[in-house]
C-alpha cells in the first residue's frame, strides 16, 4: 500500500531523547509521509528526568506559524496529529487550527492522542479534561486514549474488555469514527482495543490485540504508537485491525531492542525510564513482521 499524505504534527521537541515529535516524525517519514512538525515545547529532555530546561510555545505563537503558512498558501494538509498539550489556551488554539485546516481541506483527518495521564493520575491541568471531552473529541477523526484517558473522556470505569468496547461506542457517538484504546491493563497483560464505526449510527467493527507486558517503563511509546496508527490506518483505511497489528508489531520490536540494548549496557530496566531505540529500529518500522494479531469480536 502506497497511500501517504502531508501531516502537520503539533507535539513536543526534546533535544535529547524520543518523545513527542522526536518519536513521531521519523517513523511517519519512514512510512512515506511528508511531515511538518510544530514544536509545542522545546525542552532539553523529557520531564521524567530529575530536571529539564526549555521553552513553551503559547497559543498566540502557534497561531502566528499558521498565519505564516496561510499567507503563502501552505496550509493544505491531509492529516493533523496532536499529542501532549499542556494548557487550555494552547488546546483552544489547536481547535482553531482544526477549523482552519478543514476550511482548506474538508477531508482532513485529525488524529488526536488525548494525553492527560496514566495509572489513575492526571499530568495535565484538570481544566483540560472538559475541553478534550466537549470540544476536541467531537472534531477528532481518530482518537488514541489509554485506559485512564478513555475513563476521563467517557466517565465510565474501564475494568474489563466489555467496558473498553462500551467506552469506544460512547466515543464514536461523540465524534471519532476510529478509536484505539492503546492499553488496558488486565491480569498483568496489556490489551489494545480498536473500534471502527464505518457508518454513523451503525455498530462498530471491534477487535483486540493482546500484548504481554514487558517489566520496564518506557517513555514516548504512546507518541510512537499514535504516529504508527496514523501511518498504517491511512494505508488500510478499511482495516483498522490490520493497521493496529502492524503498529503494535513495530512498536514491540522497538521495545525489545530497547530492552536488549539497555541490558547489554548493564542497566536495570526496572529502575530507569528507557529511551526508545527508534533510529536503530528503522527496518522494523518500514517493514514490520506481524507477530501480534488482531482478534475480531
Ligand atoms: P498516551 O498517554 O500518549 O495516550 P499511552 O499511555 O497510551 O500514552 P503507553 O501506555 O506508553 O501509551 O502505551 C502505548 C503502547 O506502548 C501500548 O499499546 C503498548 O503496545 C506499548 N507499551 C508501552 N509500555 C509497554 C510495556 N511495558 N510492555 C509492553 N508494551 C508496552
Ligand atoms: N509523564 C509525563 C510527566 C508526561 O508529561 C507525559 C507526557 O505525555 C507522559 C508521562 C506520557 O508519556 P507516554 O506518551 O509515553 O505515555
Ligand atoms: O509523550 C510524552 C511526553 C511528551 N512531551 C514531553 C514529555 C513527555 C513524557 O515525559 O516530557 C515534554
Amino acid at each position: 500500500p502506497s497511500e501517504t499524505g502531508r501531516v502537520l504534527s503539533i507535539q513536543s521537541h526534546t533535544v535529547q531523547g524520543y518523545v513527542g515529535n522526536k518519536s513521531a516524525v521519523f517513523p511517519l517519514q519512514l512510512l512515506g509521509y511528508d511531515v511538518d512538525p510544530i514544536m509545542s515545547v522545546q525542552f532539553s529532555n523529557h520531564t521524567g528526568y530529575p530536571t529539564f530546561k526549555g521553552q513553551v510555545l503559547n497559543g498566540k505563537q502557534l497561531w502566528e506559524l499558521i498565519e505564516g503558512l496561510e499567507a503563502n498558501n501552505l496550509l493544505y494538509y491531509t492529516h493533523l496529529l496532536t499529542g501532549y498539550i499542556g494548557s487550555v489556551s494552547f488546546l483552544s488554539t489547536v481547535l482553531e487550527v482544526v477549523s482552519k485546516l478543514r476550511s482548506i481541506n474538508p477531508a482532513l483527518t485529525y488524529v488526536c492522542d488525548p494525553v492527560m495521564g496514566d495509572e489513575g493520575k492526571l499530568y495535565v491541568p484538570p481544566e483540560l479534561v472538559s475541553v478534550y471531552r466537549e470540544k476536541v473529541v467531537p472534531v477528532a477523526s481518530m482518537l488514541t486514549p489509554n485506559q485512564f484517558e478513555a475513563e476521563q473522556l467517557t466517565g465510565f470505569r474501564i475494568a474489563s474488555e466489555q467496558d473498553g468496547r462500551e467506552a469506544c461506542r460512547h466515543l464514536h457517538a461523540a465524534g471519532p469514527s476510529k478509536v484505539v484504546i492503546t492499553s488496558i491493563c488486565i491480569d498483568g497483560n496489556l490489551l489494545l482495543i480498536g473500534s471502527h464505526q464505518k457508518e454513523k449510527g451503525q455498530s462498530p467493527v471491534q477487535f483486540k490485540i493482546v500484548i504481554p507486558k514487558i517489566p520496564a517503563y518506557f517513555t514516548g511509546t504512546g507518541d510512537l504508537m499514535t504516529a504508527l496508527l496514523l501511518g498504517w490506518s491511512n494505508k488500510y483505511p478499511n482495516n483498522l485491525d490490520k493497521a493496529a497489528e502492524l503498529a503494535v508489531s513495530s512498536l514491540q520490536a522497538v521495545l525489545s531492542r530497547t530492552l536488549k540494548d539497555y541490558e547489554e549496557a548493564g542497566y536495570d530496566p526496572q529502575t530507569s525510564s528507557l529511551e526508545i531505540r527508534l533510529i536503530q529500529s528503522q527496518d522494523d518500522i518500514r517493514n514490520p513482521e506481524v507477530k501480534y494479531t488482531s482478534h475480531l469480536y
